[in-house]
């Protein structure tokens, strides 16, 4: 009884330290954690929820974070921090990080009908990203501090 009682505790024990470590090494890997959004917003919006969580859009920097970014989306197309907003073709990231890394599609961006301006991940099968219209719904993904 008691026997059974003790493995039961080392077992719960087992799977949050197994959690904990997954959330840690997350936050060695990117510096921060990544949150992805509960609902498709405005980039703009997109970028004043992460604002309120005490982060920013996420500033994808090499492929290790591309692709744990991946691994949190499924099939949903997800606004980063990237825009070109401010000048045609001139890349920055909305929390002043060097636009250093992409992962544009073949062909992208391609700034379609002169109106796209900011990127998202996870376009396409190929799961590359795309400049898109600003102001179209797209899930989002932030970078937050664990304790903001
Ligand atoms: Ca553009
Ligand atoms: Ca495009």
């Amino acid at each position: 009884m008691c026997l059974s009682a003790l493995k039961a505790f080392i077992w719960d024990i087992c799977i949050i330290c197994t959690v904990v470590m997954k959330l840690l090494v997350v936050f060695l890997l990117v510096g921060s954690m990544m949150v992805l959004s509960e609902g498709r917003l405005k980039w703009t919006d997109a970028q004043k929820h992460c604002l309120s969580m005490g982060g920013n859009l996420l500033s994808v920097h090499n492929a290790q974070q591309n692709n744990q970014a991946l691994s949190l989306l499924g099939n949903n197309r997800t606004w980063i921090a990237g825009s070109d907003a401010q000048e045609e073709g001139q890349w920055l990231n909305v929390d002043g990080t060097p636009f250093n890394y992409t992962n544009w599609c073949s062909g992208q961006p391609d700034n379609h009908g002169g109106r796209e301006s900011c990127a998202e991940v996870n376009f396409s099968g190929r799961r590359c990203w795309n400049d898109f219209v600003c102001t179209k719904l797209l899930y989002s993904i932030c970078a937050t501090t664990v304790n903001p």
